[in-house]
């Protein structure tokens, strides 16, 4: 059965489906965008892939071009960043960008550049020798992007932790504190190796159990249709998308045929640490833009990471010499129980009705160095639905003296002790959703805030919602005093009681920045400042903290989309920045049960009553 016969095209000897407009680019579209850029002749031959992704159709207009790739390109000889967007039916160069500053994300040649300097360094060996290392084959060497360095525009910098068992069954368990090595990546240079004093190594190897089972694909959930990357589930359709920078994107989501979601996506991720010692203060990873939710997806293992029913879709993504890679099972789509749906006990006839809820959810899990972040949508079917994040992995510690806690934590309780010897660090994790809402049906939207407060008059116990419009772009906090929330409405469409349809956004756990006002942290990652922000739609904004954040002199994102433009009435789109301040436990360790945060959209006045009564 060949559902899409006219679709039909013939590609290198096999034949396979076009892509629909909003699919993830094919393992051999990315091997075209490579031969196009090629056959260019406008970049060196050793021109490198940080990044190759779909560049999306223009809104509303997705039948009407054919499909281009967008394509981060960077010399290593000048360290210039160029972005290309490419025509992929024809080849052609559409346009060429150079990129003004900032560095694209870290790729194995970094890696490997940087371990091989550090590993022959006589600094970097010497600060090993003081910690009565003499053979240097057997430690781990983790690459981290720099953080913010004043000056050093014009060279590729990276850090290099040190850690002891590079074929530990856990390599993050034994850190060599206070040494941190900064690399030239370009020159092949080790440029400071900073040692802030030996502390003891960690002398358990932290193990756990791995593998936790054989991966296999078991019979799949009959309820899911999926077509490509087009799902269907009980009154739901979207689509599935899937990028080398923010990992999972959906499309065009709809209750019943009626819009809701037009795009969906994390847009950055910004974890800083809060240690304020040198070789600690700078640790600021933006996981989007400086790896790649993406490009450190890691296949799901069926039966544990996701139920043995799991429907999964193999993505693919480039390797930094433009060759696709493909992850198998890289995203699960499966139905679970969804609890208690509604109920009622009816007291004259003592009969109870309810109904049992299901939930689809479409999940993928990044694994990021030490952590792993399973990003989760669920749709149930009231018509709500969340976006899940499991925090799991393995937490980022420091060798210390400490072997119990002796009146307190460290000097400042900035860490604490998990294991003997062992201190983690605390932390911050921001994730940075971009939802771009058109609720049914039209583009023109109106986002409300709504705050409850106590009705100032002798009305006894009385108190009013009351609604304020946002007539231009701007950001908004919670606040507890007065239940606040937010509503997106479409103000041309009335329900049967005359309230413009709309969904609502309800928060959970959301955490402030906790790093001081002027750390480096918060400047650089503008968009951890409000938990919401709402622009004016524009088609070249997609990252909350801009497009090329690392090492950036002048860092951009939504403190700068954030400009005075008019939204009311207009095509706009809520940023949602969730924020979890990780204090850690010795439970934490050696690896991290699953620490769930989310946050929820449910339709208010969207439907004219309860959606599921049958
Ligand atoms: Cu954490």
């Amino acid at each position: 059965m060949l559902p899409f016969i006219a679709s039909l095209i013939f590609l290198g000897g096999t034949t396979k489906v076009a892509p629909a407009p909003l699919d993830p680019l094919s393992a051999l579209e990315i091997n075209a965008a490579r031969d196009a850029i090629r056959r260019s002749g406008q970049f060196s031959d050793s021109v490198l892939y940080p990044y190759v992704g779909l560049a999306e159709p223009p809104k509303g207009a997705e039948l009407s071009r054919a499909r281009w790739a967008r394509v981060h390109l960077y010399e290593p000889a000048t360290n210039l960043t160029t972005v290309v967007v490419l025509n992929l039916a024809t080849g052609a160069l559409v346009s060429r960008t150079p990129v003004a500053g900032g560095q694209p994300n870290i790729m194995y040649r970094d890696t490997n550049i940087a371990s091989e300097v550090v590993r022959r360094d006589p600094i970097w060996q010497a600060a090993m020798r003081k910690r009565g290392f003499t053979r240097f084959d057997d430690f781990h060497l983790e690459i981290w992007a720099p953080g913010y360095i004043p000056n050093v525009e014009n060279r590729r910098m990276v850090r290099v932790l040190t850690f002891l068992g590079e074929n530990s069954p856990n390599q993050n368990a034994r850190p060599i504190e206070g040494v941190v090595a900064l690399v030239d990546v370009n020159a092949g240079k080790v440029v400071s190796v900073s040692d802030t004093g030996v502390r003891p190594v960690p002398p358990e190897i932290g193990e756990f159990p791995t593998p936790t089972r054989a991966s296999r694909r078991a019979a799949e959930s009959d309820d899911i249709a999926i077509d490509g990357y087009s799902v269907r589930w009980d009154r739901w359709t979207l689509r599935i998308g899937f990028d080398a920078r923010t990992g999972v994107t959906l499309h065009k989501i709809a209750f019943d045929g009626r819009s809701i979601v037009y795009r969906a996506s994390l847009s950055e991720m910004s974890v800083p640490y809060g240690d304020p010692d040198e070789n600690w203060s700078w640790r600021s990873a933006f996981d989007a833009s400086e790896y790649g939710l993406g490009i450190c997806t890691t296949p799901l293992e069926i039966g544990s990471d996701v139920p043995d029913d799991t429907r999964c879709l193999d993505v693919s993504v480039a390797l930094e010499n433009g060759m696709a890679r493909r992850i198998e099972r890289g995203i699960g789509v499966y139905e679970r129980d969804g609890g208690l749906l509604w109920r009622h006990n009816h007291g004259n006839t003592g009969i109870t009705a309810s109904r049992r809820g299901r939930e689809l959810v479409v999940t993928s899990i990044p694994t990021i160095g030490n952590y792993d972040y399973q990003v989760s949508y669920v749709f149930r079917q009231d018509g709500s639905m969340a976006v899940e994040t499991n925090l799991t992995g393995i937490m980022l510690a420091k060798g210390t003296a400490r072997t119990a806690e002796t009146g307190g934590h460290d000097s400042a309780a900035t860490s604490h002790l998990v294991a003997p010897n062992v201190a983690a660090v605390n932390h911050q994790h921001f994730f940075n959703f971009r939802l771009d809402l058109d609720i049914d049906g039209a583009t023109n939207n109106r986002f409300l805030q709504c705050d409850t407060v106590p009705v100032p008059s002798d009305s006894g116990n009385a108190f009013a919602m009351q609604e304020k419009r946002f007539a231009t772009e701007g950001f908004a906090d919670p606040n507890r005093a007065t239940s606040r929330n937010w509503r997106i409405v479409n103000p041309g469409k009335p329900n049967r009681l005359g309230i413009p349809v709309g969904y609502t956004l309800l928060q959970g756990e959301n955490a402030p920045p906790l790093t001081g006002p002027t750390s480096d942290a918060r400047r650089e990652a503008g968009f951890t400042e409000h938990a919401v922000w709402v622009t004016k739609f524009q088609p070249d904004q997609l990252y909350g903290a801009g497009d090329f954040p690392s090492q950036a002199e002048n860092p951009t994102g939504l403190h700068h989309y954030v400009n005075g433009e008019p939204i009311d009435g207009e095509d706009l789109v809520v940023w949602y920045t969730l924020g979890i301040t990780h204090i850690p436990r010795p439970e934490d360790w050696p690896v991290m049960p699953v620490h769930r945060a989310s946050l929820n959209l449910i339709p208010t006045g969207f439907f004219n009553q309860n959606p599921v009564l049958k």
